[in-house]
């Protein structure tokens, strides 16, 4: 029998693979330019022009994470996967030069994180923790049980969502009166999360670490760079918030999962250049 190889060239991997009839044997893998050799790879999805593989030696979920490092978006499936002790492989995406596979897995947001589980994708931060949360319920469950407490939950991650990147953005790409107004809002929305939604602390879910926490703790690795960008204390505005975060730094889940924050720094001067701010 004639054995036909072929050769795919992808975005961040080489597959050297032979296809007998409807089995596809992956012989040879290159992977950020390091050679697998000849193991038991298995394809785990073909998208259109995409061949997702994984091998055993690489991770035990088939679980990879399109990610950047500063972004609180990912961020929050990074506190979400280590919370629940999940083994998995981020790709680094460059979003100033998108992926194929980014292009392929989120087709109408073209936007990180994406989670590819057993090669099925998911995007949207929030709706991939609540993801994680579900398949991996075992371990450290992020969302309460009761119907009511779960609503509140959804209520004030949506309300992270809706409130605070728009002022926050504001901080470091406007100036003077917009800036401002950018720094106030900022902080009354905080000043709500903290009189309203953390309460006695020392989470937002009460005694465990939750899913509100996880939406928002992304945003306190930026704290520095809105800090510096507005000339303004966070901590002298906001106390609890801060000790809050504080607090769930002491979480290695979180600690080894946000970007440090003078990343997040340089990340706002990069954008300001890409934007023509200044
Ligand atoms: N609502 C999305 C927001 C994701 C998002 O804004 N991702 C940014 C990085 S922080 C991105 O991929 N931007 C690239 C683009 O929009 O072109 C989520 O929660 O996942
Ligand atoms: C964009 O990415 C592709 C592969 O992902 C690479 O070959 C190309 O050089 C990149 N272009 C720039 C301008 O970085
Ligand atoms: C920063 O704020 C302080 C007061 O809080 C002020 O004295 C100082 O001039 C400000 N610096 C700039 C560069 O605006």
């Amino acid at each position: 029998m004639a054995l036909m190889p072929h050769i795919l060239v992808h975005n961040f991997w080489d597959v050297l693979t032979i296809t007998i009839e409807n089995l596809t044997l992956v012989l040879s893998v290159h992977i950020f330019g390091l050679n697998f050799g000849i193991r038991r790879f298995w394809v785990i999805e073909k998208f259109t022009k995409t061949v997702i593989i994984c091998g055993e030696e690489m991770t035990s979920e088939n679980v990879f994470l399109l990610n950047t490092c500063p972004s609180m978006f990912c961020m929050r499936v990074r506190v979400a996967l280590a919370e629940k002790e999940i083994k998995y492989e981020t790709i680094d995406e460059d979003l100033t030069n998108k992926s194929k596979l980014l292009l392929e897995t989120n087709p109408i947001h073209q936007q990180v994180p994406v989670l590819i589980h057993n090669g099925k994708p998911i995007s949207e931060s929030l709706i991939i923790v609540q993801y994680i949360d579900e398949v991996w319920h075992h371990k450290n469950p992020l969302m309460p049980s009761d119907p009511h407490k779960k609503a509140q939950a959804r209520f004030w991650a949506d309300f992270i969502d809706k409130k605070v990147f728009g002022p926050a953005r504001k901080i470091w790409s406007a100036k003077g009166e917009e800036q401002e107004a950018g720094k106030k809002e900022f902080i009354e929305i905080l000043k709500i999360l903290e009189g309203e939604a953390l309460g006695d602390g020392p989470y937002f879910g009460g005694e465990t670490f939750g899913y509100v926490d996880v939406a928002l703790i992304p945003v306190y690795s930026w704290f520095y760079a809105f800090e510096t960008c507005g000339n303004f204390s966070i901590e002298a505005e906001c106390p609890k918030l801060v000790g809050w975060a504080k607090n769930c730094m002491k979480r290695e889940s979180v600690s080894k999962s946000l970007a440090d924050p003078m990343i997040a720094y340089e990340t706002v001067l990069f954008l300001k250049k890409l934007f023509g701010i200044e």
